[in-house]
């Protein structure tokens, strides 16, 4: 194979029968434009019928070729040859634009690393390396490297080849996956506002760019579903905070199911804890989700006026809060048409499509509502009856159910049915509680419904042979607010479980590999985290064990009383303390908060409403209610609601607990898989395209571990190859190696390493070959670059049977 440069060509000897895979010209076609040299070599002599399929290929893939060089134009990546003389356009871009791979720093220091890092991003270079690890470095502007020629450039290219660009990283994990037939990863993370979700969707574009080379139809369809998928998924669960006007408010894993073309086929989305408290309180700054104001701003007044709806958003005091309902770079309306249309090309019905509009006009509605005391015993009471009277209209329930949900309790004692009204303080709650209830519901309804959409099953594609995934990973990232609660806890929670796998996958890994192989390693010391990790996951003791235990006892537990056991049990954990072990500490302000010292940097939390977020109690008569309702997609939301409220429920999961398990179970599914790292760093605060805010920058560098992770690197060798691979790759670079070495697998390798003198720079291992510095790489494939020519030449003259 000799896979992986520019000019389309299938090379074929052999007899027809022993083809294997390769069944029809469309195939071949699937290949050559994706693979650049093609080369089946048997032992019998070729067939005059598959000669000439291959011909039509090869003049085609020519023809292909000589016209995409007229339509080049200026939008060319970087093609300068620097002056070390490296190969035009790779890694090295010449040194005024710092140097490509942190790796290849003439000193590992944080100076040094900051400087580079400035360096390329004040010159426009985004992306970095670190060995294959891709760090990047958001622009907060608009930057032409993602269009076609940028994708034809890195397409099928090895990552060293090029200037550092996300597309290598794709590349990478594309062919990996269609390679190897490996299920492979891609990791990214970063600080909120790095640009991880545009990470994300830069990666699926360019997988859809170069797929279905075919042009099928149906693949075609896929690839849209897929891409619009994000739509609805952003409106839903992206809101403006005051760190990014997108932010993403749930975490999203999502699987690209491949069939043995390695054309998309399908995908799954698993989705994780979506930041509901939004949905009835913003800070200042801040907005609702996205979802409420394409809403109001988007949909025309009959539209409106059937949902109960004026246009005006300081009336709702769900979205009123933050202050600011429009935001400059959102357009809200049109963003309304984009998830109409996005959701019909899902395949929602559009009873469907109105179902959700009307739950979020009723969730608006709903926190509008005022209750009041009716009776002397301060029981409550909606006095607005026509607003009472429209949510129900919205939820297709009946005003008098309606009222009874909001303001009272059914609750079964000793095999009686009671019905307890609320105080008024107690309704208000309830209030909260339903709004923030409905709307997560709905948007794992909406989960549901894209994944019912992209189920590969679904597609009506013949799946054959071999279905491999490349799994996205975009997550919220590390948390510092002034005031940090449950949420942000479990938010950091699982980054540390990131980091976790970070450091398993990648440093561990590496250092284990080099032990394997019987080489040399100088051990480097790496902070590793996971004793973070067990003061907040291990039984018994961990922080959700004792939160847990705080939620299931008997009698009212508050907050404060588990701090108290917290601060019994983890008297000692180095990286928990609060107030009651450290009185003097002037961080801790308050007798509620507690710190936990996170891989990422020092974090208070409150323990208010902890209890409260952690038990996530929703009483049973919200769920009696919406199942109840006419409408389907409600039933649908709240499938519990059809127990009947004497049939004892077991004890729900809690909330920390429940996402201690998705994440566990992610982690799993990442591990199995062959990881590509993206790290995202925020260059300020400012969503400015020049600033550089150096002190920002260099925390996220630390705590992103992006020293350690060059270190290991350098510590040991930039690449590494199986001897098979390498001989087969560069033995064209040696008259010992080319066009076949008689010998073993590790004596051609060694013998190309002497003749080319790179001794010094190599290690022997078990079963590979080591490279210390990536300058030795660049070399070598600067140099099987020139022989190509050559040995396509030879290999047409074999094949016309002059040879
Ligand atoms: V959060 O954790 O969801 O709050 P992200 O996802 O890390 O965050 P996001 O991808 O949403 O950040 O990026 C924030 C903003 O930065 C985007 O809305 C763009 O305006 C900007 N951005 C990010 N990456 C790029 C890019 N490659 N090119 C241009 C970018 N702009
Ligand atoms: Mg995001």
């Amino acid at each position: 194979d000799l896979s992986g440069k520019r000019e389309p060509l299938v090379v074929v000897s052999g007899n027809k029968s022993d083809l294997g895979v390769v069944i029809n010209e469309k195939d071949i076609e699937d290949f050559a434009s994706d693979v650049n040299v093609l080369y089946f070599e048997t032992s019998a002599k070729t067939g005059k019928n598959v000669n000439e399929m291959f011909r039509t290929v090869l003049r085609k893939s020519i023809k292909t070729k000589n016209s995409s060089k007229h339509t080049e134009t200026e939008n060319k990546p970087p093609t300068t040859t620097d002056s070390n003389g490296f190969m035009a356009g790779s890694i090295h871009e010449g040194p005024e634009f710092g140097i490509g791979d942190f790796v290849l720093l003439h000193d590992v220091t944080l100076e040094a690393f900051m400087d580079n890092l400035k360096l390329r991003y004040e010159k426009n270079r985004l992306y970095t390396y670190i060995g294959e690890v891709v760090v990047s470095v958001n622009p907060y502007k608009p930057v032409d490297i993602y269009n076609k020629n940028y994708v034809d450039e890195y397409k099928g290219r090895e990552i060293y080849e090029r200037p550092p660009h996300i597309f290598a990283l794709a590349d990478s994990a594309y062919k990996t996956m269609k390679r190897k037939s490996r299920d492979t990863c891609i990791v990214i993370s970063g600080e909120s506002g790095s640009g991880k979700t545009e990470a994300s969707k830069i990666i699926m574009r360019y997988i859809a760019a170069v797929t279905n080379v075919g042009g099928q139809k149906e693949v075609e369809r896929v690839k849209d579903v897929l891409i619009k998928s994000n739509v609805i998924l952003e409106a839903f669960g992206n809101a403006r905070t005051n760190r990014n006007d997108n932010s993403s408010r749930f975490g999203k894993y999502m699987d690209i199911n491949f069939d043995f073309k390695g054309d998309p086929v399908g995908g799954h989305i698993n989705n994780y804890l979506l930041e509901k408290s939004r949905v009835v309180h913003q800070q200042t700054g801040e907005r609702n989700f996205h979802s409420f104001y394409q809403l109001i701003f988007g949909a025309n007044d009959q539209k409106l006026s059937e949902l109960k709806l004026t246009r005006d958003p300081k009336k709702y005091f769900y979205i009123n809060q933050g202050g600011e309902p429009k935001c400059a770079t959102i357009n809200d309306r049109e963003d309304y048409r984009s998830v109409m249309n996005a959701m019909k090309t899902m395949g929602f019905g559009f009873d469907q499509a109105e179902a959700l509009w009307k739950i979020l006009s009723a969730v608006l509605n709903l926190g509008n509502t005022s209750y009041e005391a009716v009776d002397d015993h301060d029981m409550a009471g909606i006095s607005d009856k026509k607003l009472l009277s429209n949510i129900a209209h919205l939820l297709s329930v009946t005003p008098d159910e309606l009222q009874k949900a909001l303001c009272s309790r059914v609750i079964a004692a000793g095999g009686q049915v009671v019905e307890k009204g609320l105080t008024v303080s107690e309704a208000m709650y309830a209030r909260d509680a339903y709004a923030k209830a409905t709307y997560d519901r709905m948007f794992t309804w909406i989960v549901q419904r894209i994944n019912e959409a992209i189920d590969p099953k679904a597609s009506g594609m013949r799946l054959v042979g071999k279905n491999t995934v490349i799994g996205v990973l975009d997550i919220y990232g590390f948390e510092i607010f002034d005031n940090n609660s449950f949420e942000q806890f479990c938010i950091n929670y699982c980054n540390e479980k990131l980091q976790q796998l970070f450091i398993e996958l990648v440093l561990k890994q590496e250092q284990e590999e080099y032990m394997r192989e019987g080489i040399e390693w100088i051990h480097i010391e790496y902070f590793n985290n996971k004793i973070i990790c067990d003061l907040v996951e291990q039984a018994h003791k961990g922080v959700l064990a004792i939160l847990d235990e705080a939620c299931l006892s008997v009698g009212k537990v508050t907050d404060e009383m588990f701090l108290t056991a917290m601060s019994q049990k983890l008297a000692k954990h180095e990286h928990f303390t609060c107030r009651a072990l450290q009185p003097a500490d002037k961080t801790l302000e308050h007798k509620r908060d507690f710190r936990i010292k996170h891989y990422a940097g020092d974090v208070v939390y409150s323990v208010e409403s902890f209890i409260d977020k952690n038990k996530d109690t929703l009483f049973q008569d919200w769920k009696r209610l919406l199942f109840n309702s006419k409408e389907q997609v409600l039933k649908e939301m709240f499938p519990e609601g059809k127990q009947h409220i004497t049939e004892t429920t077991k004890r729900p999961i809690t909330a920390g607990t429940s996402f201690k398990n998705s994440i566990i179970a992610l982690v799993d599914i990442l591990a199995c898989k062959e990881p590509h790292y993206v790290r995202c760093v925020k260059p300020n605060d400012l969503k400015s395209p020049s600033v550089f805010d150096q002190q920002r920058v260099k925390h996220q560098v630390l705590y992103l571990g992006l020293l350690e992770n060059v270190r290991v690197r350098r510590a040991g060798f930039a690449y590494r190859a199986p001897y098979s691979r390498f001989l087969q790759r560069y033995k064209c670079l040696t008259s010992h190696t080319w066009p076949t070495f008689r010998g073993n697998e590790i004596d051609g390798v060694k013998t190309i390493i002497r003749t080319l003198n790179y001794e010094n720079d190599v290690a022997y291992g078990k079963s590979k070959v080591f490279i210390r510095s990536p300058q030795t790489l660049f070399q070598l494939e600067e140099a099987r670059d020139k022989m190509l020519p050559g040995i396509i030449v030879f290999l047409q003259k074999m094949w016309r049977g002059g040879l």
